[in-house]
């Protein structure tokens, strides 16, 4: 099934931020609670936009959700040593978001998560930005999902992000990640394919139907996770139905129930 990776507490969010600023717990429970009711299978916690402050936001954030809620944590920085200090405070194996080959990064966090037991996202971003066409995006999961095997990390707990790209500038990105999941999917069946999708709208009006029409197209390619918001019906709807019309979804129980459930409407 689909794994939805909940994306709502992030700080760059108005509502999270001034939450984690004013540390109001409450806000935040309530807010990681609905995220796993509406079927998050993991909960993203990116503490990263009130600069000089990640550290002990992400701290305060992750003793204030781990409580409240059952599912793993994704922890989401950039920084290599923001991942280490919320890897040692999780009780449950996390997601690690992410691993790139940006050099700094990679060298940083593959002696870290050499041996560990934790799900990893590996960015398809090097030292010279984003990937330009499918074979681009392809050879970086390639190396990323090998360098990644090497250290113990088995390629069902690798979820490649091919990073999406505005169709606004260039018609041809939609195209190019699209090859490039089905591509990664036939070389690696047991890896995942997630990633954000907001990107593929920018620049464009009405984004929301941009992204959630994209999602289904991704879904046929073989993506199986994203980083979206579990709390948008219709997002969900669509990834709900995309699962069934994929053969996912044995007997269309999920489907059912989320009609039954009120979450999805015509
Ligand atoms: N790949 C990976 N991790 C990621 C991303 C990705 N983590 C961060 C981001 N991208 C995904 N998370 C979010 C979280 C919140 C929002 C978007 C992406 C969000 N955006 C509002 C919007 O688009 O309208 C604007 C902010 C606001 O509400 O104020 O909510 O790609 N591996």
């Amino acid at each position: 099934m689909f794994e939805v990776i909940g994306e709502r507490i992030n700080t760059s969010r108005k509502k999270v931020q001034e939450a984690t600023a004013n540390r109001d717990a409450d806000y935040i429970v309530d807010d990681v609670k609905k995220q796993q009711a509406a079927g998050a299978a993991f909960i993203d916690v990116n503490a990263g936009a009130r600069i000089g402050h990640e550290e002990e936001d992400m701290k305060w954030l992750l003793e204030t959700i781990q409580p409240v809620v059952d599912v793993p944590l994704a922890l989401d920085s950039p920084d290599p040593a923001i991942l280490e200090m919320a890897f040692a405070m999780v009780d449950k194996a996390p997601m690690i978001n992410s691993i790139s080959l940006e050099k700094e990064r990679f060298d940083t966090m593959m002696p870290f998560l050499s041996g560990k037991t934790c799900k990893v996202i590996a960015l398809c971003m090097d030292d010279n930005g984003m990937p330009s066409s499918s074979d681009d995006i392809i050879a970086r999961a390639d190396t990323l999902v090998k360098e990644l095997n090497n250290i113990g990390i088995p390629t069902d707990a690798i979820y490649v992000d091919p990073l999406v790209q505005p169709i606004s500038t260039d018609t041809n990105k939609g195209i190019m990640v699209l090859d490039a999941v089905r591509s990664i999917k036939a070389e690696y069946p047991e890896v995942h394919i997630t990633g954000g999708l907001s990107n593929i709208s920018y620049g464009l009006p009405q984004r929301k139907i941009i992204n959630r029409t994209f999602v289904t197209l991704m879904m046929d390619a073989g993506m199986d996770s994203a980083i979206i918001d579990p709390l948008d019906d219709k997002i969900m709807a669509a990834i709900k139905t995309a699962d069934m019309l994929l053969g996912k979804d044995a007997f269309c129980m999920n489907y059912l129930k989320s009609v039954r459930a009120g979450v999805i409407e015509s």
